[in-house]
């Protein structure tokens, strides 16, 4: 199994990225923003407790998504691998993904992180909640909420992998297709050296 965790702050183009990456690579997407807002329009109890959050721009709670981040790992035993898009958020989450991971006899490969700045993300997602009918895209002090709540509580997982040495980061300013090929040549070394990171591609975080 080859599985890539896609990070970086609300709006860097995690999901975008997602989407050329599954073609290509023809791994499993795992977007927990997407599984709870699948929730959100079942109408389950779940979903409703995760809508007041996430229209906030918080975070639900990790028990919630590391459940059903189980349940997906359980649900795709037979797949190639999986491209995990927003999470993990937090520590707990990173060494529950690691857990979870462990039970099905893989890893994590690496973490590939998307950088852009504030005034960048603000007016994408300012842009996208034109479009997106989602209530967190279409406020800016919710946007800079959710950048806050990055900086606090997710930034800090880049660390994580940076002392697995699987952490790569990457300008997320520029083309789409551009930031692509730069995604696809790190994973296309990565495959190639058997998860050895490749050197030249790593840095050092400093969260
Ligand atoms: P998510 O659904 O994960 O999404 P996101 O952070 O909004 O954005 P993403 O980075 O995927 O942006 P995209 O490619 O679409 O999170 C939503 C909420 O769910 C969270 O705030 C939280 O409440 C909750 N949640 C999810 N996971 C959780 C977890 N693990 N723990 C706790 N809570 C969790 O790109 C954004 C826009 O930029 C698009 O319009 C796109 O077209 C544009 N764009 C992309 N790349 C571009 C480029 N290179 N140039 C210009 N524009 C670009």
């Amino acid at each position: 199994m080859h599985n890539i965790v896609l990070f970086g702050p609300p709006g860097a183009g995690k999901g975008t990225q997602s989407q050329k990456l599954i073609a290509k690579y023809h791994l499993v997407h795992l977007s927990t923003g997407d599984l709870l807002r699948a929730q959100i329009v079942e109408g389950t109890p779940l979903g409703l407790t995760a809508k007041k959050l996430m229209d906030e721009g918080l975070l639900v709670p990790d028990e919630v998504v590391i459940g059903m981040i189980g349940s997906a790992l359980h649900n795709n035993r037979q797949a190639a691998g999986f491209i995990f898009d927003g999470f993990p958020r937090t520590t707990t989450q990173a060494e529950s993904l690691d857990r979870l991971l462990a039970e099905h006899g893989t890893s994590v490969a690496c973490m590939i992180a998307l950088e852009v700045g504030e005034e960048e993300l603000v007016t994408r997602l300012l842009g996208r909640g034109k479009t997106s009918g989602r209530p967190d895209d279409q406020d800016e002090i919710r946007i800079r909420r959710r950048v806050t709540v990055y900086n606090t509580e997710t930034a800090q997982v880049a660390g994580y992998y940076a002392a697995q040495h699987k952490f790569h980061a990457l300008n997320g300013i520029g083309e789409v297709d551009a930031i692509f090929q730069h995604i696809s040549s790190i994973i296309d070394q990565h495959q190639a050296a058997g998860s050895e990171a490749p050197a030249a591609a790593t840095r050092e975080v400093k969260a």
